[in-house]
């Protein structure tokens, strides 16, 4: 890539600034320069990726393709800027000009086409997957709107449409050269030629898929794959299918398919267009790497899987499967045993949980409606399927029902997911486990050479470089740079564990980045929070088993104790929240709105006098983390043990010095074997004392409430009013009381105020907590991407 000096630079601004906003640079607007930056990138970009691409043709090497439902990429100008070079020459011609470079990139809108975890993962992995030079691109929806824009209400969430294509998005490429055809719907009609069948369809609806490409830039390597987003348009020539409907009503409903993000990351949503949205991705995106394939590499068609792996991002590009099936039958013209061999050497999948409202189930009626086809394909897989378990394992003949891909009129997409794929993995040693031993047990049985684990990671350009520059600053003045590109090297700041002045300069970061945020924290929220507190930090999707709860009860009791004591000592703490609900989850939207009643209490009694804070960000989202990382201190990752399958925030939170106060769930388990148990703080059931009572019961949470009196105190708090204005809060108390509290908030209360006190305690001695918090930084290299996109590419991928 090329490299400017200052001049150059300013040189080119100046001149994008008069060919793009007509204005000089003295005039220009912060949105004015944000452009004119992004159209100087996007040029070194696009020339990039044209010899990315080439070089990859040129090579012929195997391919992956990522697809995904959700890619939560946030703003791209800072990383771009990192990854080409040019961040630095950037920042000081801006200054020089007098400007504010936070305020010109802050221009940017967040791309927030991901609900949580799995879409950030997606970007991360992207990422990486560049910088490493891997010849992988991603392929995904560019919904018109992405995930909602959170407002608080009088303490309630309501949700606002993410109009985030109003103005122009600058790194995309419209490549309607590219367009695709995705067909739906109609019947199947065949014949029998030559003892061949030959299907042929009619009445379908055909929705063009027009391509949108984003640069997806490498770390000073001159690479730049492509993350291609699909949307949705009526062909020039169609006319409705429908016979009623008028050319404007039947362009809106072709347009619906990629109209929005389905913002609920907790439960399958049963809706035909989310349906159809998964078809559409994957049938777009299958057409386009045969046409690639058959374009670009000498091989016959049978050799697809040499060159092409698919790795699909949980269950909703499984259609997939099925898909490339069709195609390599029906239009390639090949038998089903050769499309097998293809399509089931193709295919890896990743699960990300194991929560069974969230596996997807889809009604075969609706399948059918979606394309009649893919329902006869999935169909034949599953006969096939079973037969082959009663034929060749007698061990599992009994099994065999539960393992069906179809059965009670419903397609299970993790079955079909996994008998279609060559590799299965989790995403934390845990969960992997409990995949094999739990969840899909029968499969690990029948396939154990299928399933493996790849425990997540995230980008630590984007989490550390951008995000905490002065952290990356003391990191290398300590131990040089070579870190950046192999991030397992930070362990070399281990031997800073007893310097008092690495330790100093540590504790002078951290105190500069919770400024920083306590000045975000008063302008969006009016509060004062102390800087010298300690910033408690619980930010991800708001969702029962994360157990915001359980964080709430503490504070609620705190207070209570406070009450009780108006003269206790005690270390001031700020707990800050951030949190979306699915708009149609009750119970979630409940609890923000507890922690916003909470809130209004404890920050407005004069008793308390500061000692505690509660904090609530509206809106949590990529562009908001980058400022809460680098400044929290404690990082709540407090799930019930065996339901989050690994957590990415928790290694956020680790890689910027915050010590976790977690259970053994997930990648907290791994945290832990990083740092070991003194510089972790661990409390709570383990996943198999979990796993036990939900099998075998012996769990009574009205017993805990009968004989503690704390809860007793903060239940009863619920129902009658006491929390600020009288509001009550019936649908939570009966939530724990009546349905036994589910995630066992009661079971582990004791043991959550035992580790905040013993948090505190290690606080209060500085030197021992800044040495807790390197250890946890100087652990973190693992949890780079760059180990996670290693592995994916060495034992799924074989690209090396
Ligand atoms: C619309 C249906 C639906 C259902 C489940 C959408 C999305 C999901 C995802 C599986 C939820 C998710 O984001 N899972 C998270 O994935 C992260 C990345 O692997 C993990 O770190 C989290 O633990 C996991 O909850």
């Amino acid at each position: 890539m090329k490299t400017y000096t200052k001049e150059e630079f300013r040189e080119l601004l100046e001149k994008k600034v008069r060919d793009k906003r007509t204005k000089t640079l003295e005039e220009t607007t912060d949105k004015d320069l944000f452009y004119a930056i992004t159209s100087i990138l996007k040029d070194s970009i696009n020339e990039a990726n044209i010899e990315t691409e080439q070089r990859y043709i040129n090579e012929q090497n195997r391919q992956v393709s990522y697809l995904s439902m959700e890619f939560l990429i946030g703003r791209l100008i800072e990383s771009n800027l990192i990854n080409t070079g040019f961040k630095q020459v950037c920042d000081e011609v801006l200054e020089d000009l007098g400007r504010s470079p936070r305020d010109v990139y802050g221009e940017e809108h967040d791309a927030g086409l991901g609900n949580g975890g799995l879409g950030r993962l997606a970007a991360c992995f992207l990422d990486s997957i560049a910088s490493l030079g891997y010849a992988g691109n991603g392929f995904g929806i560019r919904y018109r709107y992405g995930l909602f824009e959170q407002r608080i209400v009088s303490g309630s969430q309501i949700e606002l449409p993410d109009n985030w294509l109003r103005e122009v998005y600058p790194w995309e490429t419209r490549k309607i050269d590219e367009a695709i055809q995705v067909r739906f719907g109609g019947e199947v009609d065949f014949v029998i030629d030559n003892d061949q069948y030959q299907f042929s369809y009619k009445d379908q609806e055909v929705v063009l898929a027009v391509p949108y490409d984003i640069g997806i830039v490498g770390y000073e390597n001159d690479v730049v794959n492509t993350l291609r987003l699909w949307s949705a348009e009526v062909p020039d020539d169609a006319v409705s299918p429908e016979p009623y409907m008028n050319q404007l009503e039947y362009k809106q409903s072709v347009e619906k398919i990629s109209g929005f993000l389905y913002p609920d990351d907790s439960k399958e949503e049963g809706r035909f267009l989310r349906l159809k949205q998964q078809y559409f991705l994957v049938s777009s995106t299958i057409q386009t790497l045969i046409h690639r394939f058959k374009a670009n590499d000498d091989l016959p068609i049978e050799a697809f899987h040499k060159k092409n792996v698919i790795q699909i991002n949980d269950t909703h590009p499984t259609f997939g499967i099925p898909e490339l099936m069709r195609i390599l039958m029906d239009e390639e013209g090949l038998s089903w045993d050769q499309a097998w061999e293809i399509t089931s050497h193709t295919f890896a999948y990743t699960n990300h949980t194991i929560m069974q409202e969230a596996l997807e189930k889809w009604p075969v009626e609706l399948v059918k409606r979606v394309n009649p086809r893919i329902l006869m394909i999935i169909d034949e897989i599953n006969e096939r399927f079973c037969k082959s378990i009663f034929d060749n394992h007698e061990s599992l003949r009994d099994r065999i029902s539960e393992m069906a891909v179809i059965s009670d009129g419903v397609v299970h997409m993790s079955k079909l997911a996994i008998v279609g794929s060559y590799s299965v993995n989790g995403v934390a040693a845990l969960h992997s486990d409990i995949i094999k031993n739990y969840t899909f047990n029968d499969f690990y049985r029948l396939t154990p050479e299928k399933f493996n684990n790849k425990t997540n990671g995230i980008t630590h350009r984007r989490w550390l470089l951008g995000a905490n520059p002065r952290l990356a600053e003391l990191i290398s003045d300590s131990i040089g740079d070579h870190w950046v590109k192999s991030p397992v090297e930070m362990t070399q700041l281990l031997r800073y564990q007893n310097d008092e002045s690495f330790l100093s300069n540590l504790a002078e970061v951290k105190l500069h980045n919770k400024k920083v945020l306590q000045e975000v924290i008063y302008k969006k929220t009016g509060i004062e929070v102390n800087e010298h507190s300690i910033f408690d930090v619980q930010v991800k999707r708001l969702h029962e088993y994360k157990r915001q709860l359980l964080n709430i009860f503490h504070v609620i009791h705190l207070y209570n104790e406070i009450k009780r004591n108006p003269k206790l000592k005690m270390v001031p703490q700020t707990f800050i929240f951030g949190a979306k609900a699915a708009p149609s989850y009750h119970l979630a939207k409940e609890i923000i709105r507890l922690i916003h009643v909470v809130g209004e209490m404890v920050n407005n009694d004069r008793d308390v006098a500061g000692r505690i804070k509660v904090v609530f960000l509206e809106n949590y989202n990529v562009t908001l983390a980058e400022y809460i990382m680098p400044a929290a201190e404690i990082s709540e990752q407090i799930s019930t043990a065996s339901m989050e399958a690994s957590g990415t925030g928790n290694m956020k939170m680790m890689m910027n010095g915050a010590v976790t106060l977690g259970t053994m769930d997930g990648a907290n388990v791994e945290i832990a074997e990083r740092v070991g148990q003194d510089n972790i703080l661990i409390f709570g059931l383990s996943s198999e004392q979990v796993i036990n009572y939900q099998n075998k019961g012996g769990y009574q949470a009205k017993d805990i409430y009968q004989t503690d009196d704390r809860l007793k105190t903060i239940l009863n708090g619920l129902k009658d009013g006491s929390y600020a204005k009288g509001e009550t809060f019936s649908d939570i108390y009966y939530r724990i009381l009546t349905n036994n509290d589910p995630y066992f908030i009661l079971k582990d209360f004791t043991s959550y105020l035992e580790t905040h006190i013993k948090a505190v305690t290690l606080y209060e001695e500085q030197k021992q907590w800044n040495k807790m918090s390197l250890v946890n930084i100087a652990q973190s290299g693992k949890f780079s991407s760059d180990r996670t996109i290693n592995e994916y590419a060495t034992d799924i991928w074989k690209l090396i």
